[in-house]
């Protein structure tokens, strides 16, 4: 064991950061992190469809990177971890065309395209996937199809390899191009057993195998910084430092810092998503969990995260956007303390009715949809806010019984990680419906799990996820929730 300081690169849906992790793994260790750099992540709309900035993305990343780098010199080595399914094409070294935001409705046409050529049931015993209509092998498909028609999709037929996105960035750092198993299990393309690329569905689907690069596990070196680019960071004559393969998968590396005894308990990862499951051994690919739309992605150390996603944060984020764009002034504490002091019931909708997964005039959806089912709308935003709230920690609860049930695990206790665990009313009113103790934080438990796992790989930690979360709930020590019935 030893102590040491890393770099993490979190990219979010809505922000993403870069975050210098302290761990000292002696005695009973020690863990701090401290964030450099912030930056909005906006997507673009292109004739082409809705987009993200990756060009911009990855120029915040690197001044984030050589901040860190003149503010800690000793840094041992990088991680990146970002959203998943969303991929780059490159021929050479060259980006073809920014990715597509998963947001984008072409996968729509993908979805079906799909099916056709191998039933949703089929795929989720291949792998092991909820049906999430921008998975990436729907999204590959909806461009090999406009590809065929001549209309500006054709980036896939110029490709020689795809990236997911931190593996992207990875490659721009050290020139290395390596798929990261965990993000990598969320393309739909990769076995559920055996963990590798499904070169048959790949076929099936008539995708090129050559685009896909070799599989990296978290903890694996996957190079080291080009000359320019560390000359650019300011450290030329240094050792080379070295970027390592962490949860790339942004879920996955949330959940290694969860400060839970996986046996008995749930956690939600509560972002822009909010991500309600178990930490299992093993996949669950019955019937009943295929139903339930769970899915088994791959976590860190061969661990399955069996567990639903819950439109999350998103829900009030985008409500507030179009708040803004309508003039108004909506500040978020206020809005949440205005949302916790409303006293008149609220309606309590599905806040996975796939109406609320693109952008666009949220409030106007929640209210259509209220109208539908014979429900009266909030009016202002502070009921919006208080419904939505309230339909979150519903849809959190279910999820979390959904997940002891599938799973046989007995759940006594509910993690909240994430930004949302700064929201402490939807902290409470999640205990309350679940009827169990929520334990909320660390906030930045993505950042954080990136951190740890390359602490471990440069041998500052103990083996097993058990010691890293330790050092996270001493480090952090979450804020309990006791339901209130009601
Ligand atoms: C969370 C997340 C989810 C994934 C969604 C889209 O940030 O990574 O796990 O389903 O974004 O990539």
């Amino acid at each position: 064991r030893g102590a040491g300081t890393v770099a993490a690169v979190d990219l979010g849906a809505t922000s993403g950061r870069v975050v210098l992790g302290r761990v000292d793994g002696r005695g009973a260790g020690t863990l701090e992190i401290r964030q450099v750099a912030r930056f909005a992540n906006d997507p673009v709309r292109l004739a082409s469809g809705l987009h993200w900035d990756l060009s911009g993305l990855s120029r915040r990343v690197d001044s984030g990177l050589a901040k860190a780098l003149r503010e800690e010199p000793g840094v041992t080595s990088i991680g990146v971890d970002s959203w998943a399914v969303d991929y780059a094409l490159l021929a050479g070294d060259r980006m073809l065309c920014e990715p597509f935001h998963y947001r984008d409705e072409r996968s729509a046409a993908g979805v079906e395209a799909v099916h056709t050529i191998a039933p949703f049931a089929e795929l989720y015993r291949r792998n092991g996937l909820q049906f999430l209509p921008f998975n990436t092998l729907y999204q590959l498909a909806a461009e090999r199809a406009q590809g065929a028609q001549g209309d500006g999709g054709g980036c896939l037929g110029l490709a020689d390899s795809l990236l997911l996105v931190p593996d992207l960035i990875a490659f721009q750092l050290t020139g290395e191009r390596v798929a990261e198993r965990t993000n990598a299990s969320t393309t739909g393309l990769l076995g559920i057993d055996s963990r590798e690329w499904d070169d048959e569905l790949i076929e099936r689907l008539g995708l090129p195998r050559s685009v896909f690069p070799r599989l990296v596990d978290p903890g694996e070196t996957i190079g080291t910084l080009r000359g320019e680019v560390a000359a650019g960071f300011g450290i030329g004559s240094r050792h080379p430092l070295e970027v390592v393969a962490v949860g790339s998968h942004d879920t996955a590396s949330a959940v290694v810092a969860v400060p839970m005894r996986p046996e008995s308990a749930a956690y939600i990862s509560c972002g822009t998503w909010g991500l309600v499951g178990v930490e299992l051994e093993r996949p669950v690919l019955t019937d009943a969990a295929r139903a339930a739309n769970f899915t088994n992605e791959g976590g860190v150390d061969g661990r399955v995260r069996f567990l639903r996603n819950v439109m999350g944060l998103w829900l009030l984020s985008e409500s507030v956007r179009q708040w803004e764009r309508d003039g108004e002034t909506v500040e978020l504490a206020a809005l949440l303390a205005a949302a916790a002091s409303v006293t008149a019931p609220v309606t309590v909708f599905d806040a996975n009715d796939p109406r609320f997964m693109a952008s666009g005039d949220l409030p106007a959806r929640i209210a259509e949809w209220c109208r539908e089912h014979g429900e009266p709308a909030p009016g202002t935003p502070a009921e919006f806010a208080r419904s939505i709230v309230e339909s979150l920690a519903r849809a959190f609860a279910e999820a979390v019984v959904d997940a002891a049930r599938l799973s046989g695990t007995q759940v006594e206790t509910i993690h909240l990680v994430g930004g949302g665990a700064l929201n402490e009313l939807l902290c409470q009113r999640t205990a309350d419906r679940a009827g169990l103790p929520v334990l909320a934080g660390p906030v930045e438990a993505t950042a954080i799990g990136n951190v740890l796992v390359q602490a471990r790989a440069q041998g500052f930690t103990g083996a097993g996820l058990e010691s890293l979360r330790a050092l996270v709930a001493t480090a952090f020590p979450p804020r309990r929730y006791e339901p209130v019935a009601g």
